[in-house]
C-alpha cells in the first residue's frame, strides 16, 4: 500500500471543499465544513474506528481498547486560513487516521483505545477566539466564548449550534486525565528548517505562547483638502507609527515574533481624513515573560503615540495561549518512529501554535513535524510530498506501537 499516495490523493480530495479554489477556505460551522465532515468520517471509518461529531462540532474517530484501559488521543484541526494551503491541520487528520489503519492492517493488537479528533476551529479566523474543541476536551473552555461574534455578527453560539453542536454542553466535554495517555498531533512545519536540513521529518520541542489584542485609534475626520496638516488628529497616521515601532522593537528582540495582520479604517474614502482605525497586533514568544514584556513596551508606545498625536487609543487582548513543552517520553516515542523513516531526527520549536498547545493541559503531548516545501504555509503554495507523508505515516504508526510496547501489549 502507498500510504503517502494515499494521503495526497485525500488531501487532494477534502481541499476542493472550500469557499473557492484559491488555496482552502473552510472556515468551522460553515457549509465548506460541513461538506468535509463525510470525507473525515470516512477516513476514520476506513481505519475502523466508530465515529461521532461532539457539542463542540469535533468529529471523533475511536478504535476501542481493553475495558478500563487509557486512551492515546490524536489530532488537528479541519479549519485553514483564508486562500490556505491543503496539509496545514488536515492533514494531521488524515495521516492520523492512516496511522491507525495501517496497524489495523498490519494486526497490531493495542493495549490501549485510540482516537481521532477533527477539530473545527484552531486558526481562529472567522472569531477572535480558537481552539475550542481542545479547549473543552482540557477542561479549559470558557463559554464566554460563545457571544463572540464573526464578521457577519454571528456569534459562537448560534454557529455552532445550527451546525449540530450543544453549545451548553461543550463544558461538560471535560475528559478525565487519568484516562488519557497522551496527544499526538502531526502537523506540516510551516518553516524551512527541515527543508534547509534536508530531512523530512522532526520533533517538536515546545510550542510558541501566543497572544492576540485589538488596538483602536480614536482621532477626527474632516475634509483631506481644507484642514489643515498642522493639528490633525488622523487616526491612520497614530496606527501607522505604531505598526513601525512594533516592528522595528520585535526585529531587536530574539526568539519573538510581532504581526499587525489585519486592520479595518473608517471612513475609509480618499478625500476624508481617518477618523478610527482598528488593528490586530499579535505578539508570540517561546518565553511567556519575553512576550510579556514586549506587550508591555507596546502599551507604552501606544500611550506615547497617543499624546503625540492627540488620537485617543486602546489595546484589548482578546486571545491568550502560554508557550507549552513537548513531553520527553512522547517526544522520544516519535523520535523511535521517525527514525525508521529516516537516519536523522532533528528536534525544533514550533513558533506557529496547534491544538496541541491547549491539550497540554489535558494531557502530555507531542508533535512530530513535516517538511514543508520552500518553508511557506497559509498560502496555497503550502506543500508536503507523498513521500514525506509515507514516511510520517510509518513513524506516527511506529510510534504508536512503541508506546503499546512500554504499556505491555
Ligand atoms: O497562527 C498559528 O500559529 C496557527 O497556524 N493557527
Ligand atoms: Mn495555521
Ligand atoms: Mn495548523
Amino acid at each position: 500500500m502507498d500510504w503517502g499516495q494515499l494521503a495526497q490523493d485525500r488531501l487532494r480530495e477534502i481541499a476542493g471543499h472550500s469557499v473557492d479554489q484559491n488555496g482552502v477556505t473552510r472556515f468551522p460551522f460553515t457549509a465548506e465544513h460541513a461538506a468535509a465532515l463525510p470525507v473525515i468520517r470516512d477516513w476514520m471509518q476506513d481505519a475502523g474506528m466508530d465515529v461521532h461529531m461532539d457539542a463542540a462540532g469535533t468529529l471523533i474517530g475511536r478504535a476501542d481498547g481493553p475495558a478500563g484501559a487509557p486512551t492515546l488521543l490524536i489530532g488537528s484541526h479541519q479549519d485553514s486560513v483564508r486562500n490556505g494551503g491543503r496539509y496545514d491541520g488536515i492533514m494531521g487528520i488524515a495521516l492520523g487516521c492512516l496511522a491507525v489503519q495501517r496497524l489495523r492492517a498490519e494486526g497490531t493488537a493495542l493495549p490501549f483505545a485510540v482516537e481521532v479528533l477533527a477539530f473545527a476551529d484552531e486558526e481562529g479566523v472567522r472569531f477572535p477566539t480558537a481552539l475550542m474543541g481542545p479547549r473543552a476536551l482540557a477542561g479549559t473552555f470558557d463559554p464566554a466564548v460563545l457571544d463572540m461574534v464573526d464578521g457577519d455578527g454571528v456569534t459562537l453560539a448560534s454557529a455552532l449550534r445550527d451546525f449540530g453542536g450543544a453549545p451548553d454542553a461543550v463544558e461538560g466535554l471535560a475528559r478525565d486525565p487519568a484516562t488519557i495517555l497522551g496527544y499526538l498531533e502531526v502537523h506540516i512545519e510551516q518553516g524551512p528548517v527541515l527543508e534547509d536540513m534536508g530531512v523530512p521529518l522532526g520533533v517538536v520541542t515546545g510550542i510558541c505562547g501566543i497572544e492576540r489584542n485589538t488596538v483602536t485609534f480614536r482621532g477626527e475626520t474632516g475634509h483631506a483638502g481644507t484642514v489643515p496638516m498642522v493639528g490633525r488628529r488622523d487616526a491612520l497616521v497614530a496606527a501607522a507609527r505604531l505598526i513601525d515601532a512594533v516592528h522595528t522593537a520585535a526585529r531587536a528582540t530574539p526568539d519573538l515574533r510581532a504581526t499587525v495582520g489585519a486592520l479595518t479604517l473608517r471612513p475609509n474614502v480618499v478625500n476624508a481624513i481617518p477618523s478610527a482605525v482598528d488593528l490586530t497586533l499579535e505578539i508570540r514568544a517561546l518565553n511567556d515573560q519575553d512576550r510579556a514584556n514586549f506587550a508591555g513596551q507596546a502599551a507604552a508606545m501606544i500611550d506615547e503615540i497617543a499624546a503625540d498625536t492627540g488620537v485617543a487609543a486602546t489595546i484589548t487582548r482578546t486571545y491568550h495561549q502560554p508557550a507549552v513543552p513537548c513531553d520527553p517520553d512522547l517526544m522520544a516515542a516519535l523520535e523511535a518512529g521517525a527514525r525508521h523513516a529516516c537516519q536523522t531526527v532533528p528536534h525544533l520549536p514550533s513558533g506557529a501554535t496547534h491544538d496541541a498547545s491547549a491539550m497540554a493541559d489535558l494531557c502530555p503531548m507531542g508533535m512530530l513535524f513535516l517538511r514543508c516545501r520552500g518553508g511557506v504555509s497559509h498560502t496555497p503554495d503550502e506543500y508536503a510530498s507523498a513521500a514525506d507523508m509515507g514516511a510520517a505515516i510509518h513513524a506516527l504508526a511506529t510510534s504508536i506501537a512503541h508506546l503499546a510496547a512500554r504499556h505491555g501489549a
